[in-house]
């Protein structure tokens, strides 16, 4: 018999029959209030878990005696519950690569839709408001030869320095951790303590994953320390910036705009301020939303579940200690 998987996101038509050759599955489009209790259920039976969105922990993985691997479409995990996973000897999988330079691709759009007011001017056409020649009340600023300070230095951290120093001829700037000589070398980039790449930035680009850690690492302060004409970018995970602190930056001019594809809040609530500030661009968490990466995060996720129930794990795994036990 196959072994039973539980799978709460929709898969492309091929993914989905690689899935059934090697396991049973019980499908459900999402894990959520109105089914909690029949995902609960099939976890009792179920080796495998494979999905995003929705919180991994511990309420769940007590309805779930049987799982052995649990595969996450996404390269976040922050709704995971890893120490209970490797309590529980469970790997958890991510698809940390295939989706870098799209997602690099997005922070860059939104570089230069901030800066060069794409998205406001574009609606200005459409409401007709083009009627002669553009003056100044139409005017951006510009992104090249500008410095990019970056705060998480990851995979997509040094796909947006390439793009930044190798395409727009931008200094770049950088927080993290660790050095990074492969940055430092190919880019030019340099590493900064905080207060510094805050003060030096012109586009300052949070990265950061969500951990305690990170937890409001942009606050009121940080903002304070930024130039007035300083535009910053979130494109890692919402609550790494403490949103009300950056409403009140942007419309006390303590900034001057900002870029935003993930929130504290996702959906974005519908009477967030952020909605009525012409300074600011907000994006519905499409980081990685292409066609193409979309497919292989799925494909990846696919084969790193297979890879875990059995027991062939080569990369992706968040929790490598619990592997070979
Ligand atoms: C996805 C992401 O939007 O991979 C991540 O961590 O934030 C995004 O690529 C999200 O996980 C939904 O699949």
């Amino acid at each position: 018999m196959k072994p039973s998987i539980v799978l709460y996101k929709k898969l492309p038509a091929d993914l989905h029959q690689r899935l059934e050759e090697h396991f049973s599955i019980v499908e459900f489009d999402g894990i959520n209030e109105g089914n909690r209790a029949k995902v609960f259920d099939a976890l009792q039976q179920a080796e495998g878990l494979i999905g995003s969105g929705g919180a991994v922990n511990k309420e769940l993985l007590d309805h779930a005696p049987r799982l052995r691997g649990v595969s996450t479409i996404s390269v976040g995990y922050d709704n995971f519950d890893v120490d209970e996973l490797t309590r529980r000897e469970i790997p958890l999988m991510h698809t940390p690569t295939v989706l870098t330079d799209t997602v690099a691709d997005t922070v860059m759009a939104l570089v230069l839709s901030t800066a060069r007011r794409v998205v406001n001017v574009a609606e200005r056409v459409k409401a007709g408001e083009w009627t002669s020649n553009i003056g100044a009340d139409w005017f951006g600023v510009d992104v090249h030869h500008k410095t990019i300070g970056i705060i998480g230095m990851g995979r997509i951290g040094m796909a947006l320095a390439q793009r930044a120093h190798f395409g727009f001829d931008m200094p770049v700037l950088y927080n993290a951790r660790s050095q990074h000589k492969a940055a430092e070398e190919r880019f030019g980039a340099k590493k900064c303590e905080l207060d510094e790449l805050l003060a030096k930035s012109d586009f300052v680009c949070v990265l950061l994953p969500l951990t305690d850690q990170t937890f409001h690492t942009i606050g009121k302060e940080q903002l304070a320390k930024m130039k007035s004409s300083a535009i910053l970018i979130s494109a890692g995970r919402g609550p790494v910036i403490d949103e009300k602190a950056l409403i009140a930056a942007l419309k006390d001019g303590t900034i001057h705009a900002a870029g935003m594809d993930v929130f504290e809040t996702e959906p974005l609530p519908k009477d967030s301020p952020l909605l009525c500030l012409p300074n600011v661009v907000a994006l519905p968490h499409i980081g990685s939303a292409t066609h193409e990466t979309r497919y292989g995060m799925a494909a990846c996720a696919v084969d790193n579940l297979i890879a875990a129930l059995t027991g062939d794990v080569k990369e992706n795994c968040v929790n490598p200690q619990v592997l070979n036990k």
